[in-house]
């Protein structure tokens, strides 16, 4: 399985922590191939990626750029993906569309940590991956401590493809290890060969020593020739760097300057040589070579003027437009040369296309008939932040939710949901990812919301029982009402819920008004005492009387309201508060901070442990009131280098009294006379 196969177009996926020049080397790669006459900057706002207002603003990526070049006669579609944690649904979607991942990063070894989830999801996956440790320009660069750093956080070994020449404190240049010939970086063209500097050449054999050394740990034929001091060929050399990669045994590694032009065409001429093509990928991804027309979405957009389209990689077949798939007719077939969606009629293996108007396609889904055993698509990511939601006018709350669904349509880790009380919460990764998700609201939508912190959902109980009696009686000229009942109201244990028990004996109340008594009861617990709903209790219905006249459904309802109105109060009600099961996972450097984050919200810690498969990593289990969840993924981020994360499940009710729970119900009764 080598990287031949050339004619087909291959993709690439730029992925990275934040700011490491993703959008810049998508820039210098479009430019150093031609498909644009004037290399862009991110900080002018003149790049082919990161076109869209809300990443303008931002001076960062919020969705995937797509962008495809021809690069000495092949076709390349790059996806550069957002590097910030809270838009990694979008990295590890494109991830699966794409024959190899450019892993951005910035020569400071301080910043090695950052990079650790993305080479996790990539060695889990085997997809393989290239490093391309950036920014090489500025000064004072650890380009050795770098990849030390690296190292501890890839499980693949991280192997030096070139070695830097430096005059002074800049890099100027790079030896290659496999061809042996070094060259001098000329901003805008390609390097220029010049003599291996005679201080560099004992640098360079035990460089290239370690690079073979590693290719010999897969490759017994090269490993005899090694033993034997026998100089391997180049084409043995190529070749094995091709299959590693592609197998995901070794990550080779190169630097360069996006922004200045440092090594682009020594990065293109690699991606040439070494990236699987896309029949090595399908493969890889569990899609057959035989068999019907076959893509898989990996991005939605709904556009302005195009409609939705589905990104997807063709991995099998022909598909046209105006074809019908799956019971709908392509609306529009689409290339990306240098990010501008173009019309094309048809599209085959290895492209990545947009298709459009296939309403029913969601993200991830298979378009023409799925294989059996496809690699599994990634899981949205559970979320880890909540706003809740209105629209700014009134009655624009239908308008809001169908934008929302688009949104998050586009955006599986954008997660809508109808909270407890009556509440539109969005769920998503973070404050700027929910921010970006309400701006669109406004540029695309049109639409201006109101936003605020979820309810919590308390709930409340009793301690004491109570026997109560109700009656409800009406003469009102006419037909009468009458409803007569006795409730006995008692507390349940934990978990158990409301249990409404009849024990009504000799027809004192008779059948058919039985169940209005257990609705007037219900009904009164959707709403306590405090304003929450009331569980963990019992009520008996014990005795009563009617009227053969005056008795209705409606008068036994409001006979046991009447009741329960009386009685809660007297049954020493107390708050309950939602404590969820958080795991946080951190790097062990701040395993210390992260029980201070637990404690200093009330949370109790159940204990911590070595994160299984993520060495260096820690776990943190604890209990955490839900109260005090909603800032925790900004405050461990910002302790964190932005790596630390937590999942959750709710675990139990707890019951709360004091100054806290005073506060609660203050609240409550506040948002309720509001309401
Ligand atoms: N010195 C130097 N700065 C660079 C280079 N490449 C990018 N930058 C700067 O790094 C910053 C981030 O660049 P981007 O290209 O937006 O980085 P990114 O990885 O796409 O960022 P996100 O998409 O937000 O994750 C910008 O201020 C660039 O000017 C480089 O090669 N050298
Ligand atoms: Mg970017």
């Amino acid at each position: 399985m080598t990287a031949k196969s050339p004619s087909l177009p291959r993709a690439c996926a730029l992925v990275g922590p934040f700011a490491s020049g993703k959008t810049s080397l998508l820039e210098a790669m479009l430019f150093a191939a031609g498909a644009i006459g004037r290399q862009g900057r991110v900080k002018d706002g003149s790049t082919v990626g990161d076109a869209s207002a809300e990443a303008r603003a931002r001076f960062m990526s919020v969705e995937p750029n797509i962008a495809s070049a021809q690069y000495l006669g092949e076709t390349w579609t790059f996806v550069d993906c957002p590097g910030s944690v809270e838009f990694q649904q979008d990295a590890y979607n494109a991830l699966m569309a794409v024959d190899a991942a450019i892993v951005v990063c910035e020569p400071d070894p301080a910043r090695a940590v950052m990079v650790a989830p993305v080479l996790k999801f990539l060695d889990e996956r085997k997809i393989p991956h290239i490093l391309f440790v950036n920014k090489i320009d500025a000064a004072g660069t650890r380009l050795k401590e770098t990849l030390d750093a690296l190292q501890a956080v890839s499980d693949r070994p991280l192997v030096m493809r070139e070695i830097p020449i430096r005059d002074g404190e800049s890099v100027t240049g790079y030896i290659d290890l496999v061809s042996e010939r070094a060259y001098r970086y000329r901003p805008g063209q390609a390097s220029a060969m010049i003599q291996i500097p005679e201080a560099l050449k004992g640098e360079e054999a035990r460089a290239r020593q370690e690079l073979l050394e590693h290719l010999a740990d897969f490759d017994d034929h090269l490993m005899e020739e090694l033993l034997e001091d026998i100089q391997p060929p180049t084409d043995e050399i190529y070749q094995d760097l091709g299959k590693d990669l592609a197998e995901d045994l070794i990550v080779p590694v190169f630097f360069g300057s996006a922004e200045n032009d440092g090594g682009i065409h020594r990065l293109l001429k690699a991606l040439r040589h070494d990236v699987p093509a896309p029949a090595v990928t399908a493969v890889r991804q569990g899609i057959k070579a035989e068999g019907g027309a076959l893509a898989q979405v990996f991005k939605t957009v709904h556009a302005a003027h195009t409609g939705k389209l589905s990104f997807a990689r063709i991995w099998r077949g022909e598909f046209a437009d105006n074809q019908v798939v799956d019971g709908s007719r392509i609306g529009g077939l689409y290339a990306m040369p240098a990010g501008i969606p173009t019309k094309v009629a048809k599209a085959g293996p290895g492209d990545l296309v947009a298709f459009g108007r296939l309403d029913p396609v969601a993200t991830g889904a298979v378009i023409g008939e799925a294989d059996s055993g496809m690699a599994t698509w990634p899981q949205p990511l559970a979320p880890l932040f909540a706003f809740a939601l209105a629209a700014e006018k009134k009655g624009d709350d239908v308008k809001l939710s169908g934008a929302l669904a688009k949104l998050s349509e586009e955006d599986p880790s954008l997660i809508l949901e109808h909270g407890e009380f009556g509440e539109l919460v969005l769920r998503g990764q973070g404050e700027i990812h929910l921010q970006v998700a309400i701006d669109r609201l406004k540029s695309r939508f049109n639409m201006q919301v109101v936003t605020r912190k979820p309810t919590v959902p308390y709930k409340e109980t009793i301690r004491k029982s109570v026997s109560v009696h109700g009656r409800h009686k009406k003469q009102s000229g006419g037909h009468g009402q009458f409803g007569d009942v006795y409730l006995d109201i008692a507390p349940l244990p934990r978990g158990q819920g409301f249990h409404f028990v009849d024990k009504i004996v000799g027809g004192v109340v008779p059948r058919q008004y039985i169940p209005s008594v257990e609705h007037g009861v219900a009904e009164f617990l959707a709403q306590g005492p405090f304003g929450f709903p009331v569980v963990d209790l019992s009520v008996t219905l014990t005795s009563g009387s009617y009227h053969a006249v005056d008795s209705s459904d409606m008068a036994f309802k409001t006979a046991a309201r009447i009741a329960m109105t009386e009685g809660m109060p007297q049954c020493d009600p107390v708050l309950l508060e939602p404590i969820l099961l958080v795991e946080i996972s951190v790097p062990s450097d701040y395993t210390a901070k992260a029980q201070r984050i637990v404690s200093g919200r009330r949370g109790q810690i159940l204990g911590y442990d070595a994160k299984e498969g993520w060495q260096g990593w820690d776990t943190v289990n604890a209990y955490l009131p839900q109260a005090e969840m909603d800032d925790l993924i900004v405050e461990l981020r910002s302790l964190t280098m932005g790596v630390g994360t937590f999942s959750w499940a709710f675990d139990h009710l707890q019951e709360i009294a004091g100054r806290i729970a005073d506060k609660v119900v203050e609240q409550r009764r506040k948002a309720l006379e509001n309401a």
